[in-house]
């Protein structure tokens, strides 16, 4: 099935997906396989694989070891036009609409059609809106663009409402991995409020709480990374309060 029909099919039943999110930097194959386990244990329904800034050529070698141990879909999540990989399942076509650096918003784009366009990768049209959650990450730093005010969930949702008209499909509100706190429930909410596609949500979730109150805002993905890759057996909580909402 189509990674699209996965995601809208859970978002029309109510039920809200866990995405934990592999930087191919940083594991070795041994802690790779680990991951890829404890993703499956731990009730993941995606993986993303990407990063904002990768120190090493390992990507295809990551999506090569993920995609033989796992049978969850993977989704590349590409920091760069560099990101982009047969081996995965689809991409994240992102679309950086919070800022207005023109490469992240079309230009680079235009440069990876022809080579999406000869893949067989599913490509899924995402609204990218980094949030300044108090954190520069490296997400906001390479982006060279201001990322969305924390505290003001109206201009998100203006936001979102012109990336739906634009024909984006998907939603995804960032505080940056390693952000030292959420993007806040009130932001998702005005953000829920004012389009109808599914919303993703990722950066700086730690704890089951919080990854309940984005949820009970109107996320239906919840992003974690930083979590999963340190302390994998925190996300059977995380799972649980996602999925028993
Ligand atoms: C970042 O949403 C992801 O793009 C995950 O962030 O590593 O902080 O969980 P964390």
């Amino acid at each position: 099935p189509k990674v699209s029909h996965i995601i809208d099919g859970a978002q029309q039943r109510g039920k809200k997906m866990l995405a934990v999110l592999i930087d191919p930097d940083k594991p070795s194959e041994k802690e790779l396989i680990e991951l890829c386990t404890k993703a499956s244990e731990n009730g993941a329904d995606l993986i993303f694989v990407g990063g904002s800034l990768l120190s090493r050529d390992s990507l295809e070698e990551c999506l090569r070891t993920v995609k033989a141990h796992t049978s969850i879909p993977v989704l590349l999540f590409p920091g760069s036009v560099l990101q982009i990989s047969d081996q995965a399942d689809g991409i994240l076509f992102l679309s950086l609409i919070s800022g207005r650096n023109p490469d992240l918003l079309i230009g680079n784009h235009v440069i990876a059609a022809p080579y999406l366009k000869s893949s067989k990768l599913e490509v899924l049209p995402t609204a990218y809106m980094l949030v300044d959650c108090g954190t520069t990450t490296t997400a906001i730093y390479m982006s060279n663009s201001k990322a969305l005010p924390y505290e003001k969930p109206d201009i998100a949702a203006c936001t979102a409402m012109a990336g739906e008209f634009l024909g984006l499909r998907y939603f995804y509100l960032d505080g940056g991995s390693g952000a030292s706190k959420s993007v806040s429930p009130q932001m998702v909410k005005a953000v829920r409020k004012s389009i109808d596609r599914p919303i993703i949500v990722g950066g700086g979730i730690r704890d089951a709480a919080t990854a309940r109150a984005l949820v009970e805002a109107g996320a239906d993905v919840i992003v974690v990374g930083n979590l999963f890759e340190q302390n994998p057996e925190a996300m059977a909580d995380i799972a649980e309060a996602i999925h028993s909402f």
